[in-house]
């Protein structure tokens, strides 16, 4: 279900009886007019099987692949020497861990090492699992919304990272925490973005705010307007992919932000940069470059399930940390949760 705003209004058919309207009208910027009757939702069934932890080790697979045989050759047994350091780093540098966090990594294994006088290598993985919790525990910061209604979240990152997929997701998933969400099609540039948006929003009968043209702010702005007259929970907004060196692009996002500060003096509370895992190294650049432009306060690392390259996010947390809000390590509905160092470390060893 959805509304174009350049339309009439879309009549409502949530399953749950309407609470009472904040408002009843919602007056938007440009003088269109939407009933308000407020979306509700029914929490959808309980999590289909398999468990969240056997998508995450299956999903995590190739990196674990990868990184898991290489390094089972390393701790199969034998001294510790320098030879062995050198190994390790390779492999470490190989799983897209990048250069800094390897040495890194590398320093701090050498120091559990002596300092509990290790000597075969076998020994070694547990110093390593170790120094990998201790080096990425930082990014696990689950979001807090702190009693803000509607708690508002941007979603920012190069085309094709998956936004608009882990927006669905989302949505789910808060919807089965029992909150009530409110999409923005703030992907004006195709029309099958918001194509793609409104199937997803149907899918998780779930209203999104829409219309076949404006600006992105002005969707957004309308959005803001609906989710606070309607009293739903969460209002999370799409973008437009962009690469950070589209100025222009770039400007046009900011401005995005700047008008949703304007209809919510302390939103958007959220500002996630989405990252498809794939590009391995290259996502620090884009934490760096997008945190400049719009100032982030989380991350989302989608598509672990198809690269090898899961490493990158102790990249992330040595070079350019910010909170990792949620993994993707599927395209199903289920496939993205909040990330747990724990679990992504068991998945990557065990
Ligand atoms: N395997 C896998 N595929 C994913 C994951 N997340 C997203 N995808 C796929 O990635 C593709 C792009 O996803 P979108 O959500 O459309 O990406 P987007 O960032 O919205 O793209 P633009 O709107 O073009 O900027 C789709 O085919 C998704 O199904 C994931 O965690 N794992
Ligand atoms: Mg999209």
């Amino acid at each position: 279900m959805f509304s174009f705003f350049k339309k009439k209004p879309a009549p409502d058919t949530t399953p749950t009886p309407p609470s009472p309207p904040a408002a009843d009208t919602v007056a938007v910027p440009d003088g269109n007019v939407e009933p308000a009757p407020a979306a509700e939702v029914t929490p959808p069934p309980a999590a289909a099987k398999p468990s969240w932890t056997e998508r995450l080790k299956s999903g995590l697979a190739k990196t674990r692949d990868k990184l898991g045989k290489q390094l089972a050759g390393l701790f199969g047994g034998g001294k510790i020497d320098d030879d062995l350091y050198e190994e390790l780093e390779a492999v470490l540098l190989t799983s897209d861990m990048g250069m800094d966090a390897t040495s890194h990594l590398l320093r701090d294994v050498r120091e559990r090492v002596s300092l509990k006088g290790l000597k075969d290598a076998s020994e070694l993985k547990g110093a390593l699992k170790d120094a990998l919790i201790e080096l990425i525990q930082p990014l696990e910061q689950p979001l807090q919304m702190h009693g803000k209604k509607p708690y508002v979240i941007m979603l920012a990152g190069v085309n094709g990272a998956g936004k608009t997929t882990s927006i669905g997701k989302l949505a789910k998933y808060f919807q089965s925490q029992g909150k009530s969400v409110l999409l923005a099609a703030g992907d004006t540039f195709r029309a099958a973005a918001r194509e793609q948006l409104i199937a997803w929003g149907e899918r998780n009968n779930v209203t999104v705010i829409a219309q076949q043209s404006g600006d992105a702010a002005a969707v957004c702005y309308d959005a803001m307007q609906a989710a606070m007259a309607r009293g739903i929970d969460i209002v999370i907004a799409d973008t437009a992919g962009r690469l950070p060196t589209q100025l222009h692009l770039m400007e046009e996002i900011k401005k995005v932000k700047r008008v949703i500060q304007k209809a919510i003096p302390d939103a958007p509370h959220e500002v996630v940069l989405v990252l498809d895992a794939n590009i391995g190294q290259n996502a620090i650049n884009q934490v760096v470059a997008f945190d400049q432009a719009l100032g982030l306060t989380g991350l989302i690392l989608t598509k672990l399930d198809g690269t090898a390259k899961g490493g990158v996010i102790a990249g992330i947390a040595k070079q350019h940390p910010v909170p990792l809000r949620f993994i993707g390590v599927g395209e199903g509905i289920d496939d993205l949760r909040p990330f747990s160092t724990r679990d992504f470390v068991d998945a990557l060893f065990d």
